[in-house]
């Protein structure tokens, strides 16, 4: 693969350094903790001490990577010479700050998300690229590392998660390139498929019952939803992690344009919303207070279920009577 400047630049300021710490975002999943372990393993080859943090630790789905142990939810005291910060636009997506951190002489970023954050140091910035495991990807050739079947499983993993198992826009020639390689070098495809996509906790399962059994569609069948009141969490001893994906399946009803999914707990009204047309849901969720992108956005709304229901399902008419 062609190596840019920028990706040379950042491996040699990595092998700068005998000790360092990477950091990844808050919340993380297949791409923050697989890129992060892959440049770990990556370093440890030339000698180099390396810490793994991440505030909220390694996620079920990710405890399939080789050395995910390794990842603690505190830094290192004091911090290593060098950090490192990955699938992240500035330290504080890390939860946090160059003023935590005495004692670290250089930062570097490595990222692929639109952000105007000017973090410290040092950075290979793509947001062309689908997963920051294709920049790790790049930094590794470009420090000429040996591609063991563990760096490559965590590669992949980065890549399959990002992208969707290769399905969302953001997938390009180069994705499908840097995956031949990582196959070659002896990924475990099978392991990424089956803790991703492959298991479910009961409570989980049994929600996501409960939530499409509740699934209604408006009489021009353009918009769906589901509702998981306070009594279905109890029902299925779930917690409020456990909706996650479910939007994604209420979003999968035929002529569908907008999804919802409504969610209560403690007097708040979770709402998560999915546009498959050109309903604007971020748009539609800001005039609430909430946020997100053009086809994936969330509200949290102060008040009963019946109201968050009728206020948002009206807000989606009005916005699809707009674009008609
Ligand atoms: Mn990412």
């Amino acid at each position: 693969m062609k190596i840019r400047p920028e990706a040379q630049h950042v491996a040699d300021e990595l092998l700068r350094y005998p000790a360092c710490l990477i950091a990844t975002h808050v919340n993380p999943e297949g791409d923050a903790i697989g890129s992060q372990l892959a440049l770990a393993l990556a370093l440890e080859q030339r000698g180099i001490i390396v810490h793994c943090y991440d505030r909220d630790g390694v996620p079920d789905t990710c405890r399939f990577m080789p050395t995910w142990e390794r990842v603690r939810t505190v830094v290192p005291s004091p911090a290593p010479p060098l950090v490192i910060y990955v699938d992240a636009d500035r330290l504080e997506r890390c939860a946090l700050s160059v003023e935590e951190l005495p004692g670290a002489q250089s930062f570097v970023r490595i990222d692929h998300h639109q952000s105007t954050a000017v973090g410290p140091g040092l950075s290979l910035v793509d947001t062309h690229a689908a997963a920051a495991g294709e920049l790790v990807f790049e930094v590794l050739a470009a420090m000429q590392a040996d591609l063991t079947p563990e760096i490559a499983t965590c590669l992949l993993a980065a890549l399959m998660v990002d992208t969707g198992r290769f399905s969302y826009a953001s997938t390009t020639p180069t994705t499908h390139h840097i995956a031949a390689e990582l196959l070659a070098a002896g990924a475990d495809r099978e392991a990424i498929v089956d803790w991703t996509w492959g298991r479910a906790s009961l409570s989980a399962l049994k929600l996501k019952g409960l939530a499409l059994s509740s699934l209604q569609v408006s009489a021009d069948g353009q918009i769906s939803w589901a509702v998981l009141r306070q009594q279905d969490f109890e029902a299925a001893s779930a917690s409020p992690e456990d909706t996650e994906g479910i939007i994604d399946q209420v979003r999968c009803v035929a002529g569908t344009r907008v999804a919802a999914l409504f969610s209560e707990k403690h007097g708040e009204v979770r709402v998560s919303l999915r546009s498959r047309g050109r309903v604007n849901v971020a748009e539609l969720a800001s005039s609430f207070g909430g946020g997100g992108h053009a086809r994936a956005a969330g509200i949290t709304y102060n008040g009963s279920m019946d109201e968050a229901v009728a206020a948002v399902l009206q807000a989606i008419k009005d916005a699809l009577a707009q674009i008609a």
